[in-house]
């Protein structure tokens, strides 16, 4: 057959691209278009001091893209992920009513804690079997009603940011919400419940902006110039976990690594146990009418916040590669942090967030750069070994391999760290999971492969992973390790 051209627009914190997915009925290769940076510190706060993106700059470098992938031979279908829970609404016009506030902004912790006052987290878990993130955007829309109830009121529609994407590359005929990243909000009913308007209701938080989910997989519209849009797993960690190169019949786990590191596994249904609440599990959708059933670790933001107050501090720009080197250098047993506090989340300067958490643990303070980062990759493995044996407690089974997949599973170093601290096969990459589970998505929609199980099979034949085994003289390191951190960070 022919080979198939694709857009897909990765969306990220720090950084977007397009990559064109090239389909030869047996594989995708990926070819990156362009890039750009997403991203805005805390020194560009708008002049309402929120802190937005940049929406119509990202708007039109996703066009741009479009128009280089069109000039380069015929564009089967373009679509767009991007991470999950913010949001921007528009009039009975198809207008945005402000940029969309970014879900790091400082203003959703106070709505968050003051929602948690009102209603037990079990009804919250309850009716949503999501964690009680203070970013969710049930919390930002409290948040909003509180600082800009105007813009509420004169909502017609709320979209998720790759189908606000959607809806400006349809020439505003896109009013769809994809469902996995509608899964993200904390305002749907676990599984594939829908919106709980009830649970609004009860909060006193409007509801007459949600419209109509679709499934990812699913033609939402055509550009003008003609070319099909499709929702994709919009979410990109519903892309990512379905780009997973799964051997059928294999235990596996995911750990989709990036700005955030999620690890958990697809099920068939949600779990909304008591223990699965306590662990700190979510039950995102998936592709397929899956769960993804995860929890949230801080991932790579460490280093990369690392990375900017080193730049204060020292004057100079380190490379990732650069800090990864150092690390590996740095003294071995440095002091470890708990990778999921909220404290983490939004620091005003994370070397000084990440010291003060080891002075407050009576542990030595990471001095240089080398220390710094060691002490971010450390806790992170940490962090994943402790998430890795909650999930096999809570499903009552092992894994046989941990899929790492995005970006940070080009991080060697990580990766052998996770297999020492798990105790599991890691199998790294695809690093563009998530580019390549979007154009899986379009595959589908477009009918070029019949279902999410073949596309899996396409994803498989064409990832290049590498294995990290588990060294067995590392084993009682991380157990002893882990001894000492539970008891220092109870106290
Ligand atoms: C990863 C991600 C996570 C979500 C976080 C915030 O990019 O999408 O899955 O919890 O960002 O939206």
């Amino acid at each position: 057959m022919a080979s198939q051209r694709f857009l897909s627009v990765d969306l990220g914190a720090e950084s977007g691209r397009g990559v064109v997915a090239e389909f030869d009925g047996e594989r995708v290769i990926l070819t990156e278009l362009g890039r750009f940076t997403t991203g805005r510190g805390r020194e560009d706060l708008g002049a309402d001091d929120v802190r937005r993106w940049d929406f119509a700059r990202i708007a039109s470098e996703i066009e741009g893209l479009l128009a280089r992938a069109v000039e380069g031979g015929e564009v089967r279908g373009v679509g767009v992920d991007s991470w999950g829970v913010d949001h921007g609404f528009l009039d009975a016009d198809g207008s945005l009513l402000a940029p969309p506030v970014a879900y790091r902004d400082l203003s959703h912790a106070a709505a968050h804690e003051e929602i948690l006052t009102r209603i037990p987290r079990e009804e919250l878990w309850d009716a949503t079997g999501i964690q009680p993130l203070s970013f969710n955007t049930l919390y930002q829309i409290a948040a909003r009603q509180k600082d800009s109830p105007e813009i509420l009121d004169r909502a017609h529609r709320m979209l998720m940011i790759p189908d606000l994407m959607h809806h400006v590359l349809t020439g505003k005929r896109s009013l769809s919400v994809e469902a996995t990243n509608a899964s993200t909000t904390q305002m749907q009913r676990p599984g594939v419940g829908g919106w709980n308007v009830d649970l609004l209701n009860r909060l006193g938080l409007p509801s007459h902006f949600l419209g109509d989910v679709v499934s990812p997989g699913t033609r939402v519209g055509v550009t003008p110039g003609g070319v099909p849009v499709y929702a994709p797993g919009t979410h990109d960690t519903a892309s990512a976990v379905a780009a997973a190169p799964v051997q059928p019949g294999s235990r596996w786990a995911f750990l989709s690594s990036g700005t955030w590191s999620l690890l958990g596994a697809e099920l068939p249904a949600p779990v909304l146990s008591r223990e699965a609440m306590e662990m700190g599990f979510s039950n995102e959708g998936g592709v397929a009418g899956t769960t993804r059933f995860l929890k949230n670790i801080m991932g790579l933001w460490l280093v990369q916040e690392c990375r900017r107050s080193l730049a204060k501090t020292t004057g100079r720009q380190f490379t990732y590669p650069e800090l990864v080197t150092l690390a590996e250098a740095a003294r071995p047993d440095g002091p470890l942090i708990d990778a999921v506090a909220p404290r983490f989340l939004a620091p005003a300067d994370m070397a000084e967030e990440i010291r003060a958490a080891c002075e407050e643990t009576g542990q030595t303070l990471p001095g240089d750069a080398g220390a710094l980062i060691r002490c971010c990759l450390e806790s992170l493995a940490m962090a994943y070994r402790l998430a890795l044996r909650d999930l096999g407690r809570l499903l009552g089974q092992e894994f046989d391999v941990l899929h790492v997949i995005g970006g940070g599973s080009q991080n060697l170093l990580l990766n052998q760290w996770t297999a020492d601290a798990c105790g599991v096969t890691v199998q790294a990459g695809p690093s563009e999971a998530t580019a390549v589970g979007n154009a899986l998505g379009q595959l589908v929609a477009s009918g070029a492969v019949a279902d999410w199980a073949q596309a899996r099979e396409v994803s498989r034949r064409s990832a290049d992973v590498a294995t990290f085994t588990p060294n067995p003289a590392r084993q009682a390191h991380w157990a002893q390790r882990e001894r000492e951190i539970v008891k220092l960070w109870a106290k």
